[in-house]
């Protein structure tokens, strides 16, 4: 009986927070292709690597639920295609993103070069308080590497970007990627640097946070109605 009820929890306790999210953040997966985008993403949706992955056409999505300090997020996820063909088309989803993880190949320096026009083109179509963290991905082909840890992570301090070396073959760092920005974010609605409400802020309140919403907003209309005031 006790096996029973754990388990009845267990199943509550899933569907409470697949369904039923704190908060809802729109993320962007930006950066040159070929830099391992959508494996960072299916490592972290799926977690394993993906194979065979080939040039994204446009946009793809994916969504995962987390728990951040205690909250549950469910993160909606648009990996763009680094291809300059699409570039019109990836431009019309960064409109109101809270949260982007723009990255480049350490094997590459050429993805490193780019990295100052996908920032401007970033803070330009997105919200103006994106909380960006840049990722160095391919990290496991240190041997190829052409840039280094520490003149991205220079870069990062002067551009206002948190920073990680990720591998999306291995999962070294992926998780902490998308968690870290997402804490970031929840930390920011927290203090009141980010206001949920704003039109554009790529952050949603989740059915959770609404129902609590109501009910604090009916509580507070009975207790007007009680004081009469
Ligand atoms: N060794 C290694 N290879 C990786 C890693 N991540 C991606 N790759 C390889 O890099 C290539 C490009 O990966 P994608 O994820 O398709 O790159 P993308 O950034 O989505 O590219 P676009 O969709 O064209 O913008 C593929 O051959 C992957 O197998 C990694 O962390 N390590
Ligand atoms: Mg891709």
């Amino acid at each position: 009986r006790a096996a029973v009820s754990v388990l009845w929890c267990g199943i509550h306790l899933c569907f409470s927070l697949v369904f039923f999210p704190d908060f809802l953040f729109k993320f962007l997966v930006i950066g040159s292709a070929g830099t391992g985008k959508s494996c960072l993403l299916h490592q972290f949706i799926e977690t394993k690597f993906k194979q065979d992955s080939n040039h994204t056409i446009g946009v793809e999505f994916g969504s995962r639920v987390v728990n951040v300090g205690g909250k549950t997020v469910k993160l909606q996820i648009w990996d763009t295609a680094g291809q300059e063909r699409f570039r019109s088309v990836t431009r019309s989803y960064y409109r109101g993103a809270a949260g982007a993880l723009l990255v480049y190949d350490i094997t590459s320096r050429e993805t490193y070069n780019a990295l100052t026009n996908w920032l401007t083109d970033t803070r330009t179509l997105a919200s103006p308080n994106i909380v960006i963290i840049l990722c160095g991905n391919k990290k496991d082909l240190d041997a190829d590497r052409e840039v280094t840890f520490l003149e991205a992570s220079r870069f990062a301090q002067e551009n206002d970007l948190m920073f990680l070396e990720t591998s999306a073959l291995t999962g070294e760092n992926v998780e902490e990627a998308f968690l870290k920005t997402a804490r970031t974010i929840l930390n920011k609605i927290e203090s009141g640097e980010l206001d949920p409400e704003r039109m554009g802020s790529g952050i949603q309140y989740g059915d959770a946070s609404l129902r609590q919403q109501r009910q604090h907003r009916g509580s507070t209309a009975q207790t007007k109605q009680q004081c009469n005031c």
